[in-house]
């Protein structure tokens, strides 16, 4: 009995696939549109601790795709690559004082190594890396041209500042108010930041959501981080100055009930607007609000602050004086920064109300007394003069055709989206290619300079003051302003990690380009990706932001297609087991024995229970794939992989469950070596079976759904397990089959059976729609022509079964019992009769 060799056989047909380049892709011309296939994985950041389990997951879904596409004909790309700026490498840095680069390096060799092991068909002559000057050349030639559309813009706004990172965030990096990177709470700092308008953006960034085939939780993500809201810009007239209050509202209905106003402390009138009287508690007020995250004032559940600035405004529907406030639950990110406050029909505006004694206006017809509590749904307008009686849509329509009349107002639409902080204190990332000239302002470094290399630094360390390391590196900080000559200084900021990833997916199209970031022909013959997989966490950042420059890019000319990513699939997670004690306390693995399926604690003898849980390095129940590709080959890695369940599930890793995948190829391994395998006609039976599974494994390949592709061969081999000699055609036809997800085996079948390599540029196989038409049905089991029964039966049983299995039918027997048997009748593919006494 021989072993199944995998190992051997894994490197042997990497070596092959390797020098034989056989997964190399050309833009060939002959092969239309339709048969043209790009297949993307989200590429990976090469950290240190190498490829964990839930790489090659989503890696080997798009790779049993993509062979299974190159089988039916289609011209298919592939790549692989890695997103290489970012904080771990330069963390490192600081804390050892190695160059980012050369850990980058380090950790891409390994990634690549393990990616290598796993023989995916990746087209390795267009791996690209994020941080290699060829390549952030033209993500720094991309900002150039956003630039120059005016999308990029300085400013010293407010930003979410991670205290611990020493660094500006995006909106989007934000977390419940902490940093998604390192889970400090996140500060405001006032620095000098770039920016993208991704607002402007806004409305198509919605609008190509509904062209997608991506996951509905997806698009929704987006639509609501985007937040699109349609309402009202209303003018209040300033009581003491000669100014206009402009307030956002969705509710410009309800104008009649608006009793106070309310100004964000950071608002530019809250000086003007307080008064001698309030200045010492407004000045007391702002200092406190300073120190809260954006959650922590618009929750809900937080008491509600304020102070009154003193000052009133006119209400514009009914000459009303009304006070306003300064209070921290109006974000000054929002809308204008002000609001109309209708306490009766809003809950945040209600509770400050009370808190603060102010009027509460009925103005809805409500189902509750607005003293009380709000009434936050609809309801007929009352005390609205020229509104009562009307429904919210009327009365919105109304009140907005009066505002515009008047002057007073007009319709206006806001977006919860924010434009895009830009600029990183940090050094290992893409130099942002300005300079700035005391006489010119700020000037774009000449395309024909880019890249803009990092220089090297002494220290990596951010300055913590809002400067990156670079300020340090005079030599080249300072510079020629390219459009005057006199000495300038270069922009020390450098971009964030997500700037990479927007437009990798172009790049691998035409990665050695060095005179355009892509070229024209080879963006036709490819784009939009057709399918992309990868993790559900980058539904908003990396999602947004790409689609954001794509569009720009777009909209320049520079790519034909409006989105990047036609279809999109989020692998599920792969989590593990844990052990918790009876107080829910979880046990390391290690500390963990079985014993008859129970499960105990070694120390204290506790019987603990099997629970889910993600896979920790505290738990230590990290499953490391390289292991297991070690153990037992990357074929049975893969084939596990998708073996777990629906690819979009969660679901944890069972290493029992690994085995019995093992176990299966291991079958397969022996059938081919020790059977008898002959050039014999396949009988009938077996051929039913053979020509359903090429049915169902070509149908779930299709459409992702693996598990029950797999399940099917599984089958199959079973079948072909009990034959004393195998018809070659059926372990050739296995062979094919399973060639997208276990390619070696595979690989080494084909040959066995005397066949050129490489099995994946053969044909995939056909069935015979007639072969695989269920055989099963429905016999009838007549007593005395009564119908007694019913079993499930082969339609191509014989008499005898036929009789057979009736007689063995609990039903039936029950009613034969005691009696006298006069005559059997079997009509094949129908029924049973007995006629008894
Ligand atoms: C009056 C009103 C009456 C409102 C009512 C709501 C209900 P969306 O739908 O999310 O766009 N608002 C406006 N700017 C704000 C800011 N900077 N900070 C906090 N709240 C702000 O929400 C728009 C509504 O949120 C606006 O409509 C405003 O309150 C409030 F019965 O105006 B409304
Ligand atoms: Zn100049």
């Amino acid at each position: 009995m021989s072993k199944y060799p995998f190992s051997e056989i894994e490197k042997k047909w990497q070596k092959y696939w390797e020098e034989n380049k056989t997964f190399h892709v050309t833009e060939d011309p002959s092969v239309s549109k339709d048969k043209r296939r790009y297949v993307l994985d989200m590429f990976p950041y090469p950290s240190g601790a190498g490829l964990h389990v839930g790489h090659p997951e989503g890696y080997t879904a798009t790779d049993i795709y993509c062979r299974y596409l190159r089988m039916n004909g289609y011209n298919v790309l592939h790549p692989m690559g890695f997103d290489s700026f970012g904080l771990p490498a330069e963390n490192y840095a600081i804390k050892t004082g190695t160059h980012p680069y050369e850990t980058t390096k380090k950790n891409i060799d390994n990634f690549r190594r393990q990616i290598k092991s796993l023989g995916f068909c990746y087209d390795w002559d267009r791996e690209i890396s994020t941080c290699d000057e060829d390549y952030y050349h033209w993500t720094q030639w991309i900002f150039e041209q956003l630039y120059k559309k005016g999308l990029a813009y300085e400013a010293h706004t407010p930003i979410n500042w991670c205290p611990s990172c020493k660094t500006g965030l995006a909106n989007e990096e934000v977390k419940e108010g902490h940093c998604d990177r390192c889970g400090a709470k996140v500060e405001k700092k006032n620095i000098r930041q770039w920016i993208l308008k991704i607002t402007a953006y806004a409305d198509k960034l919605l609008e190509g959501l509904d062209e997608l085939d991506w996951p509905e939780s997806v698009k929704t993500m987006q639509r609501n981080w985007i937040g699109r809201s349609e309402g009202a810009a209303v003018f209040f007239q300033l009581e003491k100055f000669d100014e206009k209050l402009e307030v956002y509202t969705t509710r410009c209905d309800t104008l009649f009930g608006a009793t106070y106003m309310v100004i964000a402390p950071e608002h530019p009138l809250v000086q003007k607007l307080t008064t001698p009287e309030q200045k010492a508690a407004v000045e007391a007020y702002l200092d406190q609000a300073k120190h809260k995250s954006d959650l922590e004032r618009t929750d809900l559940a937080k008491d509600k602050t304020g102070v009154f600035s003193g000052s009133y405004a006119i209400n514009p529907v009914n000459g009303n004086k009304i006070p306003i406030w300064i209070a921290d639950y109006v974000l000054i990110s929002y809308g204008t920064g002000a609001i109309m406050a209708v306490p009766a029909h809003d809950d945040r505006d209600w509770e400050f109300a009370k808190k603060f004694n102010l009027p509460i206006i009925e103005v809805l017809k409500s189902k509750v007394d607005v003293q009380e509590q709000a009434w936050t749904e609809d309801g007929e307008h009352v005390n609205s003069q020229w509104l009562d009686g009307l429904n919210k849509q009327d009365a919105i329509a109304k009140m907005l055709e009066f505002l515009e009349k008047n002057g007073y107002g007009h319709k206006a639409v806001n977006y919860k989206l924010r434009d895009w902080v830009f600029s990183r204190q940090r050094y290992w990332g893409e130099p942002i290619p300005l300079i700035h000239c005391p006489d010119c302002g700020t000037v774009l470094v000449p395309e024909e300079e880019l890249p803009l290399t990092l220089p090297q630094v002494d220290k990596y360390e951010p300055s913590g003051t809002g400067e990156s390391p670079l300020v340090n590196v005079e030599s080249w900080v300072n510079c020629r302003c390219p459009k005057c000559g006199k000495p300038a200084k270069r922009e020390t900021n450098t971009m964030p990690q997500w700037a990479g990833s927007c437009w990798y997916y172009l790049r691998y199209i035409d990665p050695n380009n060095d005179k355009r970031f892509i070229d024209p022909e080879k963006e036709k013959y490819w784009m939009p990706v057709d399918l992309y997989i990868g993790g559900a966490e980058h539904a908003v950042l990396h999602l947004l932001y790409s689609r954001f420059w794509h569009k720009v890019l777009y909209d320049l000319g520079l790519v034909t297609t409006k989105e990047p990513f036609q279809r999109l699939v989020n692998q599920g997670m792969i989590t593990s087991f844990a052990y918790q004690k009876p107080n829910k306390s979880l046990v390391p693995t290690d500390m963990v024995e079985e014993r008859d399926g129970k499960y105990f604690d070694k120390e204290t003898g506790e019987e603990l229970t099997q629970v889910i849980a993600k896979m920790s390095k505290s738990l230590k129940n990290v499953i490391n794939p390289d292991d297991f590709i070690r153990d037992y080959g990357a074929d049975s890695v893969r084939m596990y992989e998708m073996f777990m369940g629906p690819l979009t599930e969660s679901k944890p890793w069972a290493t029992q469950g690994f085995i019995g995948v093992y176990r299966f190829l291991d079958r397969v391994w022996r059938i081919s070596t020790e059977k008898k395998i002959e050039d014999i006609e396949i009988p009938l039976d077996l051929n039913k079976s053979l020509h359903k599974t090429i049915k169902k494994v070509t149908d779930d390949t299709a459409t992702l759904n693996f598990n029950t592709a797999i399940s099917q061969m599984m089958v199959l081999v079973n079948e072909i397990n009990r034959l004393e000699v195998v018809p070659k055609k059926v372990l050739e036809t296995l062979a094919l089959l399973l060639s997208p997800y276990t390619p070696h085996l595979a690989e080494e079948l084909w040959s066995m059976l005397g066949h050129e390599p490489s099995i994946a540029n053969v044909e995939w196989p056909k069935y015979d729609e007639a072969l695989c038409v269920e055989d099963t049905m429905e016999m009838v089991v007549q007593i005395n022509g009564k119908l007694r029964s019913r079993i499930m039966m082969s339609k191509s049983a014989t008499k005898e079964e036929m009789l057979a299995a009736a007689k063995a039918d609990e039903k039936t027997k029950g009613w034969l019992e005691g009696k006298q048997l006069i005559k059997e009748i079997a009509i094949p593919g129908k029924l049973v009769n007995f006629v008894i006494k």
